[in-house]
């Protein structure tokens, strides 16, 4: 039996984030050793068989259909926020501006001028020692936070070239149905906000400089799409047929972009090239990242995430690549789990994501990524919109 102090979470949403977030609460303290012990007090919904059927199954003691509940309840300490990027905003300043702790899922907002409020909302809460973190979890697999480690000890030079990827392909037939990920007043934009924001997020964290500037374009090849109920947002395909209604896509499918990157100890910042779509066939979900430094190169697929592949120009040039197998208990985070080889999956990023907010949470200090770090990706979304939108001229962030 833990005596460690209670934090007693509330999440708001329970389909694919709010699954991958209960399973986080609830392993974390099972193979880390954490300051505070997560408690999954209740989970929010606005449909009441809906919440209480994921409260049972999820692992939650209780259930509300208000997400306000959650914020007047007295005996919650944290909320989680995962449900589609419109509601973020008012969540997480009702949340903070209440006492509570934030973890909100990513992208911070669905406007520049949203996340620039929920960052003052943190800011000032910060001061009395209520903190707020994005959910950027990629930053937790393994052998992205290696290449990061390995980055930052200057394995590989100056970073020249940043090449980002995140390739999915589930809106490739054209009959996959509408979801809230498609609707822009719910979700801000598509591939760009949804998982091009991961690449950003993780090229800035891991080259230690930050996008200055962008051109950028955006393509929706499928502009309407069947109206026939999916219920995790990635596109499950029910009955359809020719007289299937069909509502408007209203953001892009993919996106693609040029930048600059500035800061750091480089006196010459990065170039970098982004992608990101849901119409790549055959790739599910390839998020994948290649640094070029002026000693080394990394490169990394999330579709075999368990590997970090690494050039040493100092090593003999016919060594070629080789394949760092991230599974060696010195690997950050890697130690907890399994002996060597046996590898893990998406959801451990999740789990890491709560050991760290824990320990910053015990130890008072400000937990990242910080909301002042999402906004930052959120002025990078909004310049590729800007820049798309104007024939792809240049953007400043
Ligand atoms: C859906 O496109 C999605 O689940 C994103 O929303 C997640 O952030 C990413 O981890 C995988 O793809």
């Amino acid at each position: 039996m833990t005596t460690a102090k209670p934090l007693r979470v509330g999440m708001v949403g329970y389909a694919f984030m709010g699954a991958a977030h209960s399973h986080a609460w609830r392993t974390a303290p099972r193979f880390f050793d954490l300051p505070l012990q997560p408690q999954l007090t209740a989970v929010a919904g606005r449909n009441a068989s809906g919440v209480r059927a994921a409260a049972d199954k999820l692992g939650w003691e209780s259930a509300e259909t208000d997400w306000r509940r959650l914020i007047e309840r007295d005996d919650i300490d944290l909320i989680d926020i995962c449900t589609p990027g419109n509601t973020h905003a008012e969540i997480a300043a009702a949340a903070l501006e209440a006492g509570k702790h934030v973890l909100c899922e990513k992208p911070l907002a669905n406007s520049v001028e949203e996340a620039e409020r929920m960052t003052v909302t943190a800011e000032a809460a910060a001061k009395r020692g209520v903190f707020a973190m994005c959910g950027f979890s990629y930053r937790r697999t393994p052998a992205l936070a290696l290449a990061k480690r390995m980055v930052d000890e200057g394995r590989l030079g100056a970073i020249r070239h940043v090449r980002a990827q995140y390739l999915q392909d589930w809106l490739s037939d054209e009959n996959a149905p509408m979801t809230w990920r498609l609707d822009r007043s719910k979700s801000g934009s598509g591939s760009l906000g949804d998982i091009g924001a991961h690449s950003i997020d993780a090229a800035q964290w891991i080259a230690g400089q930050k996008i200055t500037g962008v051109s950028a374009l955006l393509e929706t090849f499928v502009p309407e799409r069947p109206l026939a109920g999916d219920l995790v947002g990635l596109g499950g395909h029910g009955d359809v047929g020719q007289d299937t209604p069909r509502g408007a896509v209203t953001v892009d499918d993919a996106a693609i972009f040029s930048a600059r990157f500035a800061g750091g100890a480089a006196a010459v910042g990065a170039v970098g090239v982004f992608e990101a779509t849901r119409y790549a066939l055959g790739r599910k979900n390839a998020m994948r990242l290649e640094l070029n430094g002026t000693k080394a190169s990394l490169a990394f697929d999330f579709e075999d995430m368990n590997a970090l592949s690494f050039y040493d120009a100092a090593e003999s040039p016919d060594a070629g690549f080789r394949r760092i197998f991230v599974t060696e208990p010195e690997h950050p985070y890697v130690g907890n789990w399994w002996p060597t080889g046996h590898g893990l999956g998406y959801e451990h990023g999740f789990t890491h994501q709560v050991v760290d907010l824990v320990h910053a949470l015990a130890q008072g200090t400000q937990p990242e990524p910080s909301f002042a770090n999402a906004l930052q990706v959120q002025r990078v979304l909004a310049a590729v919109e800007a820049s798309a939108a104007n024939s792809s001229q240049w953007q400043k962030v």
